[in-house]
């Protein structure tokens, strides 16, 4: 079911069409000197996904305040409507990650039934043991899942079998955790005891997973947790998934680390090590910003992509990703930083496509630093925004999203139905 008109994206795409082909003949000829053949990395980018966050859907907000935008979704029919606008423009994004409780779902067929009459799965489910909820026995200002008190820790196990149970009539087949857990004072928290209940807590949760699903869990070097967290990097994110079980994930989020951490090699060592579940996209300045993915270090976003595509071509074993945007959109229309995200991942995604493999290995083989370096920026700098286009446009998206979304006045139409 549609939720722009048909007909206005048809006419927004035939204005840009011809301009389209013209760029994307021009860019066919460069590649084809490369030896590269554009048909191939169009086809492939009208395969990409990255799932989209129900919670993406609202204006976010700091300590310091919210500023909520006009139009916002009210109910989770409201924000599966959302995602449904971004799918139709961008074509790429039929997957979605609900939060629970953020996502009151209180009649899941009648989701499950509404989900899948806009052309999208729920495929992740997030629990929420970050946040006390009204008339909760017990509460989380010193933890969940890592708790030193049991019952604490079987109320946060409890709620994560919930969201895997509401996750299973809605036809997802992922769940993910994220823990607050951790420690503001040096002192305060017995680091290797907190592990050891976490991973208990965490082997009920999986026990209690459906055979075919996936559990990720996602690291976080801090925040809300200022001095320490339990699950606070990839080493330990990747130990906890080895000790619990083989569907069992590391999950990254690229905000959850150090400004300087080598992320790209995070990504690297997990895939080497069978245990790269998924991701996060967003982007960060200094911490974890939660700001559009591609809007700060869009190289390192590409670097990313590399490693994933280098895994895909040369056939690694059982690598299999759920990829899902994660951001807090505090300033911007959040249709708006969902659409223009999802065009930066896939655009990181092609271009890694076009990295001459055969060329970087010989560089490296030689140990030439600057030619391989040129070949991943030759890379990188290839302007594949023809490809994203036309793989849109060929899905029935728009050629240009953000425009066709601008210029549906469909915002101002929310403003009203939602006031
Ligand atoms: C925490 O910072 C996080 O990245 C987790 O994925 C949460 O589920 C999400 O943000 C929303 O707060
Ligand atoms: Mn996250």
């Amino acid at each position: 079911m549609d939720i722009i008109s048909p007909a206005h994206l048809a006419e927004h795409n035939q204005s840009r069409i011809s301009a389209l082909e013209d760029d994307y003949d021009h860019l066919g000829r460069q590649l084809a000197r490369r030896g590269i053949d554009i048909a191939a990395a169009t086809t492939r980018a009208t395969r990409f996904r990255v799932a989209l966050p129900s919670w993406g859907t609202s204006t976010g907000g700091t300590r310091f305040g919210r500023f909520p935008g006009p139009g916002e979704p009210r109910t989770i029919f409201d924000k599966i409507d959302d995602c449904a606008v971004v799918q139709q423009l961008v074509r790429v994004t039929p997957d979605i990650s609900l939060h629970i409780p953020w996502d009151r779902i209180d009649r899941p067929a009648d989701l499950r039934a509404c989900v899948a009459a806009r052309g999208l799965q729920v495929t992740t489910m997030n629990s929420n043991t970050f946040e006390d909820q009204p008339g909760q026995p017990h509460s989380y200002k010193f933890g969940s899942l890592s708790h030193t008190d049991p019952a604490v820790r079987q109320q946060a196990v409890a709620h994560n079998i919930e969201c895997i149970g509401i996750g299973r009539e809605l036809g997802a087949r992922a769940h993910s955790v994220w823990i607050a857990d951790g420690g503001n004072f040096p002192g305060q928290q017995h680091f290797r005891r907190a592990l050891d209940r976490y991973l208990d807590s965490l082997r009920a949760i999986y026990a209690a997973a459906p055979a075919d699903w996936r559990l990720y869990i996602e690291h976080k070097l801090f925040e809300p947790a200022f001095y320490s967290t339990v699950l606070n990097d990839w080493g330990t994110s990747y130990y906890c998934a080895r000790e619990v079980g083989e569907r069992v994930f590391s999950l990254v989020d690229l905000g959850h680390h150090a400004p300087t951490t080598n992320i790209e090699m995070v990504v690297a060592r997990l895939i080497q090590l069978g245990k790269l579940g998924g991701f996060h996209f967003n982007d960060s300045k200094y911490g974890d910003d939660d700001l559009d993915a591609g809007s700060i270090a869009p190289f390192q976003l590409f670097l990313v992509f590399n490693e994933l595509v280098a895994a895909e071509v040369e056939g690694v074993a059982g690598f299999e990703l759920d990829c899902m945007l994660d951001q807090s959109h505090n300033v911007t229309d959040p249709i708006e930083s969902l659409v223009s995200s999802t065009i930066e991942v896939h655009r990181a995604d092609t271009q890694a496509f076009l990295v001459d493999r055969a060329a970087l290995a010989g560089y490296q083989d030689r140990n030439d630093p600057m030619m391989a370096l040129g070949v991943l920026k030759q890379a990188f700098t290839t302007d594949v925004a023809p490809i994203l286009a036309m793989a849109r446009h060929r899905l029935g998206g728009a050629i240009d999203p953000l425009g066709a979304w601008r210029a549906s006045g469909h915002r101002q139409h929310l403003s009203e139905e939602r006031r």
